[in-house]
């Protein structure tokens, strides 16, 4: 087992990281930016690093700077939480290179099922139902018309470098398909460096759901059940649940069987996300695999009464799985509702600033995720993600009572949140259905 671990995030998960790790008898070495000193939850590491100034750009995202501090902190291993260099298969490398462990997939699968088109060909050859779409990248423009005459409109062009949303296009007719294409590649030329694009049939109002896996260094992949996370803005997750809400026992094993199969095929160790979505039929289809730890991990953690952080730290570290498929049962129900400093009175900008009153809830049920404290100074430089409340209960209809109750008693003063807006959520009478999609948010309860 490793003996010291550098967390090479900031916020609520290097805390998340560096609590796992004190658990396991652990020591921790975090990583900090000028933008993020003095914060409280740095001083629960053993050691902490400045690796630069508050952009991310000179700081979180510094392959050079994180292993130095790896070095200086003599590690064996660094966690990368999420966002910043956790899907940068440069980085995985890097670590291995440097003889750090990576706690993540290795970089070769980082790479096979990072890219959009190589996991899209992963999953049919796993036999996951994916899209119709095209076999590969749109090469020329007559091929992609061939193809979108096949599938029939309306068809999404998907950036094969993209991923969350970003790099998008919905084509409803041939005029469309022709300068959404030449757009979506120049966007993803600049966003990604790489201008390769691919087609898929659109599938209107869908359903996020998502399937948590994990696999160890002999041979054994679990999946740890699924996530809905269908309450959405503009791509940013605000409300994710587990169990998933009238999908059909039937359709959640198959669609977590699907998700190892994957999983499997692609050789993938550690801890990952496969994503589908669902249509009103609940057929559901592959769209993408995130290999990292996610936001929303406690969800799944609640269900299934397990610590995803320390059991990534003992798969990285070379132990076999400490339990079977069959072994992990979903039991009761999860919600969580992330807490964002926005302003949702101006298209939900980041509201940074000093947080002058903080009141958190309690009782039975209820875990709250963050790094924040009375007197934080929330920084204007990263994600504006503060916490992340976290209900657990036997049934959904508890979930949902307990998180009221909770939201009811959260106050943070000193900066704008998204608490007003998670309290219409959960007494919306649609998510209380459970027939929410993934444009339910934006077409009916934000229309502008
Ligand atoms: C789709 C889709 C509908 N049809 N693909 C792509 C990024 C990933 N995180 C979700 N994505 C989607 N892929 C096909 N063929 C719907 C989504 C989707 C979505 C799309 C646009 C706006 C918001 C969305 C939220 C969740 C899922």
């Amino acid at each position: 087992m490793f003996q010291r671990i550098l967390i090479a995030n900031r916020g609520e998960i290097a805390l998340r990281v560096i609590r796992a790790c004190k658990e396991m008898g652990i020591a921790t070495v975090a990583v900090f930016s000028e933008g993020d000193r003095g914060a409280h939850y740095l001083s629960m590491a053993d050691e902490s690093y400045c690796i630069g100034p508050a952009s991310s750009s000179e700081s979180y995202l510094q392959i050079k700077r994180i292993i130095s501090a790896a070095e200086v902190g003599g590690v064996q291993a660094i966690h990368p939480g999420y966002g910043f260099l956790s899907e940068n298969s440069h980085f995985a490398e890097v670590c291995k290179d440097c003889n750090i462990t990576f706690i993540g997939p290795s970089h070769e699968a980082m790479q096979r099922l990072g890219d959009k088109v190589s996991a899209r060909n992963a999953a049919i050859e796993a036999k996951v139902p994916v899209v119709p779409g095209t076999e590969g990248l749109v090469t020329d423009e007559k091929y992609a018309l061939k193809t979108a005459k096949e599938i029939g409109y309306p068809i999404l062009i998907k950036a094969t470098a993209g991923g969350g949303g970003k790099g998008m296009r919905v084509a409803r007719d041939e005029a469309e398909l022709l300068s959404g294409l030449k757009q979506a590649a120049m966007e993803a030329e600049k966003a990604f460096k790489n201008a390769g694009v691919y087609m898929e049939k659109y599938v209107e109002n869908p359903r996020h759901v998502e399937v948590q896996f994990i696999g160890d260094h002999h041979g054994n992949v679990v999946h740890l059940w699924e996530r809905d996370c269908s309450m959405q803005r503009k791509h940013q997750k605000l409300v994710e649940e587990s169990p998933s809400p009238n999908l059909p026992k039937s359709v959640r094993e198959e669609i977590c069987k699907a998700a190892v199969r994957l999983a499997k095929a692609a050789n993938y160790t550690n801890a990952g996300t496969c994503e589908f979505i669902v249509d009103p039929q609940n057929n559901f289809y592959f769209i993408e695999v995130n290999a990292r730890i996610q936001v929303e991990h406690p969800v799944t953690e609640m269900v299934t009464g397990t610590d995803l952080i320390q059991l990534q730290i003992r798969v990285a570290a070379g132990e076999e799985l400490p339990f079977k498929q069959k072994e992990i049962e979903c039991r009761g129900h999860a919600i969580e509702v992330r807490i964002n400093a926005e302003d949702p009175d101006h298209d939900f900008r980041g509201s940074p600033g000093t947080i002058t009153k903080l009141r958190l809830p309690g009782g039975p049920g209820v875990r709250f995720d963050s790094h924040v404290y009375d007197g934080y100074r929330i920084p204007p430089y990263y994600d504006s993600m503060i916490g992340k409340l976290i209900i657990y209960r036997p049934t959904r209809a508890e979930a949902i009572a307990t998180c009221r109750r909770a939201l009811d008693e959260f106050v943070i003063e000193g900066v704008k949140t998204t608490i007003p807006l998670a309290k219409r959520i959960l007494n919306d009478p649609n998510f209380v259905a459970g027939t929410v999609h993934t444009k339910y948010v934006e077409q009916s309860m934000l229309k502008t």
